[in-house]
């Protein structure tokens, strides 16, 4: 736990009249405590546009740099993604250092990096990101942005120099390396998918906002449904608590089984190069079977939330996977649940009946594929017994002169390798 207190900073917004201002300015004193800083002040300012020089006007300047002497607040936080001129310029202004909305969310996703992918990822994001800040006298300020100070910083983590010696050809040999390195660790992980894939096991991916319950929602399944040695992934309250996607697989005592993926959360304003460099994460879901939207119910702003996780979506091409929608979190609200309407389910990651309505409705999506079947094996191919007693639902054993006599569902792939010993024609299954 870090026991540093959280550095004090001033959040800033332009007003310029778009329905989902008071939602932004919202959600950027969140991501500011993501990372570890606390909002002393919250300066707002109605603008039509942006003053291209310094952001705010530059009356709004000379204030915002008062009340940071006031306050003895050195960070300034933008609710917007700022030119590197404008940074520059309101640093100047300030003398403060200032961190634009796409910074932020930069140094949230580098602090919470743990796996060698995920950091790589990020890493690339953020020289994508400097690289057009990176004007010769930027780089003293692109230093004190990025690196010193908040709770944030790349300079250790990051490309592994001090950010003022860089040269924009050393971020762009930066990147190449780094672009390399990920091309060979997602070439492992397309073996291992397409390892699965050959399984053919259906797979179903959580996706949403961050902080929706998607992480709650996969360990309530696993718990239930998962295998004993699988580890429960970290739930906190508190943005991008998961920023590298984890599979397990759930079996259900019908011997139906599926693959469950868990996956970064989204925000808005998501700045593309993160993204784009998510995008292998994020394969995932473009490859699932089925798309599970994790939605807090109980958030003022769900639709705009869910609004910014479909185009997040579209953005990194997952446009044709089915969806179900899980109003998560019900138990904050007066709503009854769990209840179902269609492919919309209310209910509680905490709740028991919430779980069982979800496995059923999951189940009716993904498993249309069986059929049931009477067998007759003989017992010299007792096997083919032992494998369908693992591997499908048995309803129904008798023991016969000529063998044992099941009444079985299963895939139809496994139905036509045991073709042979049907004894009765298959009645279809729709679920
Ligand atoms: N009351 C209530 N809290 C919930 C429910 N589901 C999740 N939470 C809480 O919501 C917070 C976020 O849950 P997570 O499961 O970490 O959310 P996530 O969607 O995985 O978030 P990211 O990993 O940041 O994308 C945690 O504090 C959970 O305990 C629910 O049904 N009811
Ligand atoms: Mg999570």
């Amino acid at each position: 736990m870090d026991e540093t207190p959280a550095t004090p900073v001033i959040t800033v917004g332009l007003n310029s009249g778009q329905a989902t201002f008071d939602y932004a300015m919202t959600e950027l004193t969140a991501l500011v405590e993501a990372n570890h800083m606390t909002v002393v002040e919250q300066v707002q300012q109605s603008l039509t546009r942006p003053n291209p020089g310094t952001y705010s006007g530059t009356g709004k300047v000379e204030e915002l740099a008062t009340i940071a002497a006031d306050d003895g607040v050195d960070t300034i936080v933008v609710n917007d993604e700022l030119t590197p001129s404008q940074i520059r310029n309101l640093e100047a202004g300030t003398n403060t250092r200032i961190i634009d909305r796409t910074g932020l969310i930069l140094e949230i996703f580098a602090n919470r990096a743990q796996s060698r992918e995920d950091k790589l990822q990020v890493q690339l994001a953020t020289l994508q990101y400097q690289l057009p800040r990176l004007h010769t006298s930027a780089s003293q300020r692109l230093d004190q942005q990025t690196g010193s100070g908040g709770g944030g910083g790349f300079t250790n983590r990051g490309a592994g120099e001090s950010q003022t010696e860089m040269s924009r050809r050393t971020i762009q040999r930066s990147i190449t390396h780094v672009n390399r390195e990920l091309k060979e660790i997602n070439q492992a992980a397309e073996t291992q998918r397409a390892q699965r894939d050959r399984n053919q096991l259906p797979s179903i991916a959580l996706v949403g906002y961050t902080n929706a319950g998607k992480s709650t929602l996969m360990n309530a399944l696993v718990q239930r449904f998962g295998k004993n040695e699988d580890k429960q992934v970290f739930v906190k309250n508190m943005l991008f608590a998961t920023l590298d996607t984890s599979v397990r697989q759930l079996v259900f005592p019908d011997q139906k089984k599926l693959l469950l993926s868990d996956t970064v959360g989204f925000v808005s304003q998501l700045p593309t190069q993160l993204v784009k460099a998510f995008r292998s994460t994020l394969a995932e879901a473009a490859n699932a079977d089925l798309l599970v939207q994790v939605v807090d119910y109980a958030d003022a702003n769900r639709d705009a939330m869910m609004a910014t996780t479909e185009q997040t979506l579209r953005e990194i091409g997952v446009t044709d996977v089915p969806m179900v929608t899980v109003f998560n979190k019900a138990d904050l609200t007066e709503t009854p649940y769990p209840t179902r309407a269609g492919d919309q389910l209310i209910l509680s990651a905490n709740d028991d009946a919430s779980i069982d309505l979800l496995v059923q409705t999951l189940k009716e999506k993904v498993f249309h594929n069986y059929v049931t079947a009477n067998f007759l094996i003989p017992f010299a191919d007792g096997d083919v017994v032992a494998y369908l007693n693992d591997h499908a639902n048995v309803l129904k054993t008798d023991y016969q002169a000529a063998g044992t006599q099941l009444r079985v569902e299963l895939p139809q792939a496994d139905f036509n390798r045991f073709k042979q010993y049907v004894v009765t024609e298959p009645t279809s299954n729709p679920s």
